[in-house]
């Protein structure tokens, strides 16, 4: 695996914002929010159906303690959800959706955190960002020029992620001639297009398990150090998906976060700036354990080791 000269978690990510943000820096470009190796996106379904905790957050008050412990674990960012995109799921109408996410976004706008918005429609978008979301988060990739321009227009950066097809269908026969080759060029198009609109700043997402079988995720995550080579942030979002089941024998959605730790601190030492997460606490600590490990100047292996003290 390429590294980085300094390493993966001293490598510095940068995010900018047209507008005042939780732990954003004024610049003469705008707010920008910097951080090193790698942060977490706290990831909050407010559907009664996704794929691994619909329902669960779905009261009001149940979202805004997951955010708040999300945040309060470390969390850089938290992505609300308002629509399931998991295999096979029939898309939800804007005004539902919106129904869904206005109580949540007005409760949590005032909480000192970052607030992604994991939406595919521009409407929904644009009414996310006016309620005080910062960043919006499309699984489609920005392939609809409506969505570019609401984030141009709002100033907010936008998370680019790659699916072949729609969620209805995606998994029904994925087919690619190179998959690496393909979403790399797919990402640096869309970004291409997305910052010359006036984006003012982008995340990549390869999109596993959109769009993919087991063999083009696994292509996709090893793939990782060239896609993080190049100067944009890379996410990766393999929380709880089905690609876990099929390498370790999981088949409940919800007790995957083991697995999904494994593949995210492959993802972190791959150099992603970011990796979304369900388990969002459990995701800080490991990754602050294994940023320690890299960083010879990061935690006690800094000071002179006291040998009296014994180590287990
Ligand atoms: N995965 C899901 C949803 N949104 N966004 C990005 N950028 N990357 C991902 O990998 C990604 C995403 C699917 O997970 P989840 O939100 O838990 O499920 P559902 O779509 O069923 O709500």
């Amino acid at each position: 695996m390429s590294r980085s000269p300094e390493g993966w978690s001293r490598r510095r990510h940068r995010l900018t914002f047209g507008f005042p943000v939780p732990g954003g820096e004024r610049t003469p470009d705008g707010w920008q929010v910097e951080w090193r190796g790698c942060a977490v996106m706290g990831v909050l379904n407010v559907t009664p159906d996704s794929f691994s905790d619909g329902g669960r957050h779905a009261p009001l008050q149940a979202a805004v303690a997951q955010a708040r412990a999300m945040r309060d674990a470390g969390a850089l960012l938290i992505d609300v959800g308002g629509e399931s995109t998991r295999p096979g799921a029939d898309p939800v109408p804007a005004e539902q959706e919106l129904d869904r996410l206005r109580p949540v976004l007005r409760a949590l706008a005032g909480e000192g955190v970052l607030l992604s918005v994991d939406t595919l429609k521009p409407e929904v978008a644009a009414e996310a960002l006016a309620l005080g979301a910062h960043l919006i988060n499309d699984v489609t990739g920005l392939r609809d020029p409506a969505m570019i321009r609401v984030c141009a227009e709002a100033a907010a950066p936008a998370c680019i992620m790659h699916m072949q097809g729609e969620p209805r269908t995606m998994q029904h026969s994925p087919h690619y001639a190179d998959v690496v080759a393909e979403v790399q060029a797919f990402l640096h198009d869309r970004a291409e297009v997305a910052l010359a609109a006036g984006v003012p700043s982008v995340l990549l997402d390869p999109g596993l398990g959109f769009g993919k079988t087991p063999v083009h995720n696994l292509a996709l995550l090893r793939a990782l150090p060239e896609l993080t080579a190049g100067p944009l942030p890379v996410l990766v979002g393999a929380s709880r998906k089905r690609l876990i089941d099929t390498l370790a024998g999981v088949p409940r959605a919800a007790d995957r976060d083991p697995g999904t730790l494994a593949l995210h601190l492959h993802a972190a030492r791959a150099g992603a700036a970011i990796v979304r997460a369900h388990a969002a606490g459990a995701h800080v600590q490991a990754l602050r354990v294994q940023a320690a490990l890299d960083d010879p100047e990061a935690g006690p292996g800094s000071q002179k080791p006291d040998p009296r003290k014994p180590s287990r």
